[in-house]
C-alpha cells in the first residue's frame, strides 16, 4: 500500500532569488506537491507556476549523476565517468599547477545570481586559495544599485512592501514576473489592495503596467533622463520634503540648478512620455508620503547604470521617502556572522588593489570582476595572465554579453571545472564537471549577504542522487586540498551552524524558526547621521574627484548612437517560467515556452511581413540570431523586447547546444563599458528583424 503523504516546511530557491515559504508534500521518498505555506513570511500562502513544479528539477534522467572528466577535444562533447576522487585531486591539482606558474590571482573563480549558501563558500574559496578575483554578474544585477545606493546615501534602499505605503512607483522592475529580491508578487499585490497607487515606469505594458494608476511607457536606455524629469518639476513646484532637504541632504542647490534644463518637454524628446504624464507622476509621487520606489534590474542594463541609479536614490531622497516605514529602506541584517567573517576577507587584506578590476577602475566597494574584464585578462593578458576557472550556479556561454568571446576565453584557458546540475553549454567546455545536489536535497540557508534584512531555512526534504553533492561540500573537499586544511570544517554542514550560531542558534534550531529577520529600524539619521562622508544624503557625491565619479547625475546619450541601419530598439525581459539561462530542459517550464520569443508591435510587423508564429531573424551590429515573432501591442512598434538566456538541452554537446542559434547575448557587445561597474549595454540596442527565409 502506498505510503501517505507526508508535508515538510522550507523555503523555495534557485527558481528566481526565491524566498516563498513552501509546504512540500513527499510520499515514498519523493516529492509529489509543493504549495504555499500560509505562514510564509514573505508569501502568505502565494506561489508561482515555476515554484510549485520545482521538484522536477531532480528527475530528469538527464542530469548530471557522476562526476565527468572531458575525453575528446575541448568542448567536443566526450567524456568519461571518474570518482570524486579523482575529480577533486585533479581539479586541485591543475589549479595548484597553475598558481605555482602564474601566481594565485591568475585563477577566476565565477558565480551566477546568488542562489544560496555556496555563493559564499565560493568568496571563501578563492580566498583561501589566495586568489582576488570572483567572477559574477554583479556589473548587471544589484551592485549598481546597492553600492550607488552606499556612496549616496550609506545603504542600499530597498522598498519596504511590508509596512503600509501609499503609492508604490515600480520602475523597471516586472515583480509579477519576477519576484526579485525577496519582493514576492503577491506583497505587491496586497498593498494595491489595500489601497496603495500604482505608477509603473516600463517600455513594455507588463501585467503590472495593466493594474497601474499611471504606465509610462518609456523609452529603453532613458531611465535617469526621466528621473531628472522628475526631478524637476519635484523641485520646480516645490513638492519635495523641505525640513528632509535642508537638514539631511548635501548638494540640493547643486542638483536644484542642475536639473533646470530637464523641463518635461525636453525630456519628453528624449523618452517618448508625454510631458503631461511625467508632471502627473512626479506629483503623485511626491505627494503620496510614504512612497516605495520598487526599481528593477533593468536600470542596470547599459552604461549609463551608474546615473540612472543616482538620479533614483536622490528621487527618493528629497520627497522624504528614505528609511522610513513604506518608504526605501535600509534592511538590517539578523543578528549572524557577518560577511568578511564567513567569507575570511582578513586572509586577503591586498584583494582590492590585486583585482583585476583594479586596473580599470571601478567604483570603491565593488567586489567582484566584470565578467568583461574576466575575458580581458583571460585573451589579453590584461593587466596579468588568467589561466584557469572553477565555476558554479552559472552558465557564462549564455549569461555574459558577447557570448563568442566567452567561447573563447574558456577555449583558451588552461583549465576550467564547472559544477552544475546539468550539462550546459559552459559545462560541455569544461575539463572536469561536476554533479550537484540541489533545492531540496541538501540544507543551505537562503538571502545571506544580499542586503535582504532576513535570512530563510532550506532544509532537506529528500535525498540526492548518490554521487551528486553539494557544492558546499565540494568547495569544502577541494579547499581541503588546495589550501591549508585547517580553515575547512570536517563536514561542510558546520558553515550552516557557524552563521546563525551569533543567534543563539544551532542549524537544526533555525530550520524550526524558519525565517531570522533582522530589527525594523527607520529614521536613525535623525540621532546618527547618514553613513557619508558628510553625513548626509548626497546629491552631489563629495566624494566625486576622490574616486572619479560624476558628482551628479546626468542624461548625456542614448546607451548607443541612433543607426538608421537598425531603426528598432532591442530590450529584454526575464520569463516567468524560466531563471535566466536554466531549466530549458524541466518539461513542464518546456510546454510553457517551447520557443524563445521576441514581441513584436503588429504595425511593425505588418510592415515588415511577419507573421505572429514565424521563425524571424534579429539582427545588431554585433550579430544575429533567430528567434519566433510575438505580435504583441504591449511593446511599441519601434521597440522590440527578445527572450534571453536560450540553448537547447535537446540538442548536441559537442555543439554546445546550439548556443549561438537564439541566445540574446549574441547580439552583445562588451566595446562599450561604463566605467564604474564595468556594465555593457545588453539591453537599448539598435537592432533589425526581418523574417527568415
Ligand atoms: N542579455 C542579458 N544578459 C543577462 C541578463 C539580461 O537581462 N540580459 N541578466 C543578467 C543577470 S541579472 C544575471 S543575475 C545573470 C545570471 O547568470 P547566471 O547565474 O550565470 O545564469 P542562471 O541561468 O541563473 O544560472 C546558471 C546555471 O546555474 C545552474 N544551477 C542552478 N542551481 C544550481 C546549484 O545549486 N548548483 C550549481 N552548481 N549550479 C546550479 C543552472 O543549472 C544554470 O546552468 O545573467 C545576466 N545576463
Ligand atoms: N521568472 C524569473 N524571475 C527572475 C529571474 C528570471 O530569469 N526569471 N531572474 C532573477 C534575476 S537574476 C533578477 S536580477 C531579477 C530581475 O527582475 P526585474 O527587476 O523584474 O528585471 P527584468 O525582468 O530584467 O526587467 C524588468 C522590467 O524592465 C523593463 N525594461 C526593459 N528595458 C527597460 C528600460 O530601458 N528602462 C526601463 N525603465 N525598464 C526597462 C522590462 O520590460 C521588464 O518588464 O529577477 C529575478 N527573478
Ligand atoms: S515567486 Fe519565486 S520564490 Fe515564490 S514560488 Fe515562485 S519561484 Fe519560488
Ligand atoms: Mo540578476
Amino acid at each position: 500500500m502506498a505510503e501517505e503523504v507526508r508535508w515538510f516546511k522550507t523555503h523555495c530557491a534557485r527558481m528566481d532569488h526565491g524566498g516563498c515559504s513552501l509546504l512540500v508534500g513527499v510520499r515514498d521518498r519523493e516529492i509529489v506537491q509543493i504549495k504555499g505555506d500560509p505562514d510564509g513570511y514573505l508569501n502568505r500562502g502565494y506561489t508561482c507556476y515555476k515554484g510549485r513544479v520545482s521538484a522536477d528539477r531532480l528527475s530528469h534522467p538527464d542530469r548530471l549523476r557522476h562526476p565527468l572528466r572531458r575525453a575528446g577535444k575541448r568542448g567536443e562533447g566526450k567524456w568519461e565517468r571518474i570518482s570524486w576522487e579523482e575529480a577533486l585531486d585533479e581539479t586541485a591539482r591543475n589549479l595548484m599547477r597553475i598558481r605555482e606558474e602564474h601566481g594565485a590571482r591568475a585563477v577566476g573563480f565565477g558565480v551566477g545570481m546568488p542562489k544560496g549558501l555556496e555563493h559564499f563558500v565560493l568568496i571563501r574559496l578563492a580566498n583561501l586559495f589566495g586568489s582576488p578575483n570572483v567572477i559574477a554578474s554583479q556589473d548587471v544585477c544589484h551592485a549598481p544599485r546597492e553600492i550607488t545606493g552606499v556612496h549616496t546615501c550609506g545603504f542600499y534602499p530597498v522598498a519596504d512592501l511590508h509596512n503600509p505605503t501609499r503609492l508604490v512607483l515600480s520602475w523597471a522592475s516586472n515583480l509579477l514576473a519576477t519576484s526579485e529580491e525577496g519582493q514576492i508578487a503577491s506583497l505587491l499585490l496586497e498593498q494595491v489592495k489595500n489601497g496603495a497607487g500604482l505608477i509603473v515606469v516600463d517600455p513594455r505594458r507588463t501585467e503590472l503596467a495593466q493594474r497601474a494608476d499611471l504606465w509610462l511607457q518609456l523609452r529603453p536606455g532613458t531611465a535617469q533622463a526621466l528621473a531628472l524629469g522628475f526631478l524637476h518639476v519635484i523641485i520646480e513646484e516645490g513638492l519635495h520634503d523641505r525640513e528632509f532637504v535642508e537638514k539631511y541632504t548635501y548638494g540640493f542647490e547643486d542638483l536644484s540648478s542642475h536639473v533646470k534644463t530637464y523641463t518635461p518637454e525636453a525630456v519628453a524628446e528624449i523618452t517618448w512620455v508625454p510631458a503631461d504624464l511625467i508632471r502627473r507622476a512626479a506629483r503623485l509621487y511626491a505627494e503620496a508620503r510614504p512612497a516605495a520606489l520598487q526599481w528593477g534590474n533593468a536600470i542596470e542594463h547599459d552604461i549609463h547604470a551608474f546615473d540612472a541609479t543616482r538620479s533614483l536614490v536622490c528621487l527618493m531622497a528629497i520627497c522624504g521617502n528614505l528609511e522610513v516605514p513604506g518608504g526605501n529602506i535600509n534592511a538590517h541584517d539578523p543578528k549572524i556572522m557577518g560577511l568578511a567573517e564567513f567569507v575570511r576577507a582578513d586572509l586577503i587584506p591586498d584583494k582590492r588593489s590585486q583585482m583585476i578590476s583594479a586596473h580599470h577602475g571601478v567604483i570603491p566597494r565593488l567586489m567582484t570582476v566584470a565578467p568583461a574584464f574576466f575575458r580581458k585578462a583571460v585573451l589579453e593578458g590584461t593587466p596579468y595572465p588568467v589561466r584557469g576557472y572553477y565555476g558554479m550556479c552559472t552558465n557564462p556561454l549564455v549569461a555574459w554579453a558577447e557570448s563568442p568571446l566567452t567561447y573563447d576565453a574558456f577555449n583558451s584557458l588552461d583549465f576550467v571545472a564547472v559544477a552544475d546540475l546539468f550539462m550546459t553549454p559552459t559545462a560541455a567546455m569544461a575539463d572536469i564537471v561536476l554533479p550537484v545536489a540541489h533545492q531540496y536535497e541538501m540544507n543551505d540557508i537562503g538571502h545571506y549577504g544580499i542586503g535582504h534584512g532576513m535570512i530563510l531555512a532550506r532544509p532537506k526534504i529528500v535525498d540526492p542522487p548518490p554521487e551528486c553533492w553539494p557544492d558546499m561540500k565540494i568547495m569544502n573537499e577541494l579547499g581541503k586540498r588546495v589550501s591549508s586544511s585547517e580553515y575547512w570544517p570536517e563536514d561542510h554542514e558546520a558553515f550552516l551552524d557557524d552563521l546563525v550560531r551569533p543567534a543563539g542558534l544551532t542549524y537544526a534550531q533555525f530550520v524550526e524558526k524558519g525565517c531570522l529577520k533582522g530589527p525594523d529600524r527607520f529614521r536613525s539619521y535623525i540621532e546618527k547621521g547618514f553613513r557619508t562622508p558628510t553625513g548626509k544624503v548626497e546629491l552631489k557625491l563629495s566624494t566625486a574627484a576622490k574616486f572619479k565619479l560624476k558628482p551628479l547625475p546626468d542624461f548625456v546619450a542614448l546607451p548607443e548612437d541612433e543607426d538608421a541601419d537598425f531603426p528598432l530598439t532591442l530590450t529584454s525581459a526575464k520569463s516567468r517560467y524560466y531563471l535566466l539561462s536554466s531549466y530549458r530542459w524541466v518539461a513542464k517550464l518546456r510546454e510553457k515556452r517551447p520557443h524563445p520569443l521576441v514581441e513584436i508591435h503588429p504595425e511593425t510587423a505588418l510592415s515588415l511581413g511577419i507573421r505572429d508564429g514565424d521563425t524571424v531573424v534579429i539582427e545588431t551590429r554585433y550579430g544575429s540570431i533567430q528567434q519566433v515573432a510575438r505580435l504583441t501591442d504591449m511593446v511599441h512598434p519601434r521597440v522590440v523586447s527578445a527572450a534571453l538566456g536560450w540553448w537547447f538541452p535537446e540538442g548536441d554537446a559537442a555543439s554546445q547546444f546550439d548556443w549561438r542559434k537564439s541566445n540574446f547575448n549574441m547580439l552583445t557587445s562588451i566595446g562599450k563599458l561604463g566605467k564604474e561597474f564595468g556594465t555593457p549595454n545588453i539591453k537599448n540596442i539598435p537592432c533589425r528583424v526581418r523574417r527568415e527565409s
